[in-house]
């Protein structure tokens, strides 16, 4: 069992976030600090703290976060032009909330590689 983060209080709508797409499994909204003209984070309603932490059980439900990334992208009218999705895991990977989220950042031509 993943420890409760803040994004658990996003799910649980006991903190605000400016959420731009909700389903049973999944949740988008902008982040905080963002690093792009569109910075948003898909999370999964279920709490996984990394990826390492993903089951065999889990791996639709990931998948699902990247299709949720495409329909954002293709409803705000961003698919064409591009996007990143990333997801960070633990120190070296720059991961500072543990409840797995990815990344969708767009709105602006994105450097390589990414330090
Ligand atoms: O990314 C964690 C991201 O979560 C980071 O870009 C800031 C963002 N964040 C943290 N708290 C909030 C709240 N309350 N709303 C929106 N966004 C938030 P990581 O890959 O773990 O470094």
């Amino acid at each position: 069992m993943a420890e409760e983060t803040i994004f658990d209080k996003i799910i649980r709508k006991e903190i605000p976030a400016d959420i731009v797409y909700e389903d049973d499994l999944a949740l988008a909204f902008k982040d905080i600090n963002p690093q792009a003209p569109v910075h948003l984070l898909i999370i999964p309603k279920q709490a996984i703290a990394t990826t390492n932490d993903i089951s065999k059980e889990q791996r639709e439900l990931v998948g699902h976060l990247y299709w949720v990334a495409g329909e954002i992208a293709r409803e705000q009218g961003f698919a064409e032009q591009g996007y990143r999705t990333v997801m960070n895991c633990n120190e070296y990977g720059g991961q500072t909330v543990y409840h797995i989220h990815v990344h969708l950042l767009a709105g602006k031509p994105l450097g390589w590689p990414p330090y």
